[in-house]
């Protein structure tokens, strides 16, 4: 056999052997991926979720079609178990915070130190630059595929007993907490009693009085009508802000084509944007008109003069420290760069 025929044959099996494949891989596609959340469509998260599940669906013409489980229901509920089920392949894809995966990635505690992020800017410039990048390599490395950036928001305080102004005003109130360690320390520092539970526990507990008070971006506050659960106080402290990000189990990642995962990762980054532009709805207006719509519901708003918010800042100091050196000293300090040189 001449060289030249050899080739051409080897090249015609392997022509064979590609179109063999293709429908073996499209058999690989399941008939519907399962998309975890904290909060469905009627919040900023769910809808981000929602607008990311549609664009999938859209741009892949129905291949990929993903469906939201709201509730975390396919861990019962279990926020803080959410992670570890998106690595087992329990959950093909997830829109979740920072703060519900920090157990299982502690750099992710970063967004929730106290008082390190003093505005949006300061947000994106940790989300958007290097230090993004690093916590995306750190998840990747954890067995979860990191795909973009979303935001829950600025976590704001509110209580059934008074308006808190100063760390003395927190005292002895019950607070509800989510499940990392660092909000015990932050809240023990503040001298209040915090309870760790699921947001599924949160609002009976609230509308019981079981509780006294909790934390949650102001979107959240309005949406799940917290002003019904006995939450006539808010602050505005803006002690910390949990961003969400987009991810895939790996196992379903691999089994896409490439064209697929690239329509996947840009119709995350895509919802992601557009679920940001909607969690600060109300709140990055110089007005912060949703404040005037939460106040007209009854509900005393404090905000805080930057002396009075000081207060907070260095009462929380000792916890920031203990937690800087927990989550990694060269990735607060890099944190700490960014911010400070941050574009206003
Ligand atoms: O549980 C909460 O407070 C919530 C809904 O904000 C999170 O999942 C972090």
């Amino acid at each position: 056999m001449k060289r030249k025929n050899f080739l051409g044959l080897a090249l015609a099996a392997t022509a064979l052997a590609l179109t063999a494949a293709a429908p073996a891989q499209a058999q690989t596609y399941k008939a519907e991926y399962k998309m975890s959340l904290v909060l469905g469509p009627a919040y900023p998260w769910g809808k981000g979720g929602e607008i990311w599940a549609n664009l999938v669906r859209e741009r892949t013409q129905g291949r990929i079609n993903i469906k939201l489980y709201p509730g975390v229901s396919l861990i019962q509920g279990d926020q803080t178990r959410e992670f570890s089920a998106i690595r087992q392949g329990v959950i093909d894809l997830a829109v979740g915070s920072t703060i519900n995966w920090s157990p299982q990635v502690k750099e992710l505690n970063l967004f929730s130190l106290p008082f390190l992020m003093p505005d949006y800017a300061a947000m994106d410039a940790l989300t958007q630059g290097e230090v993004g990048k690093d916590i995306f390599r750190i998840i990747d490395k954890a067995g979860v595929m990191p795909l973009a950036w979303g935001e829950n928001g600025y976590r704001e305080i509110s209580n059934s007993k008074r308006a808190i102004k100063m760390p003395e005003d927190l005292k002895g109130l019950k607070i509800r907490v989510v499940g990392s360690p660092l909000f015990l320390d932050t809240f023990t520092a503040l001298g209040a009693n915090p309870t760790q539970m699921s947001w599924a526990d949160a609002q009976p507990a609230l509308a019981t009085g079981a509780v006294d008070g909790q934390e949650n971006p102001m979107a959240i506050y309005t949406a799940a009508k917290l002003h019904t659960m006995a939450q006539k106080y808010v602050t505005m402290w803006g002690y910390v802000a949990d961003p969400l990000i987009f991810v895939a189990n790996k196992d379903i990642w691999a089994s896409w084509t490439p064209a697929d995962r690239a329509i996947v990762k840009q119709a995350a980054v895509d919802a992601g944007k557009q679920e940001i532009v909607i969690a600060r709805k109300g709140l990055a207006e110089a007005d912060k008109p949703l404040l005037k719509d939460i106040a007209a519901n009854g509900v005393t708003v404090t905000q805080l003069s930057p002396s009075e918010r000081e207060a907070f800042v260095k009462a929380t100091r000792p916890v920031y420290d203990k937690w800087k050196n927990q989550i990694g000293a060269n990735l607060v300090n890099t944190a700490e760069k960014s911010i400070a040189a941050r574009k206003k």
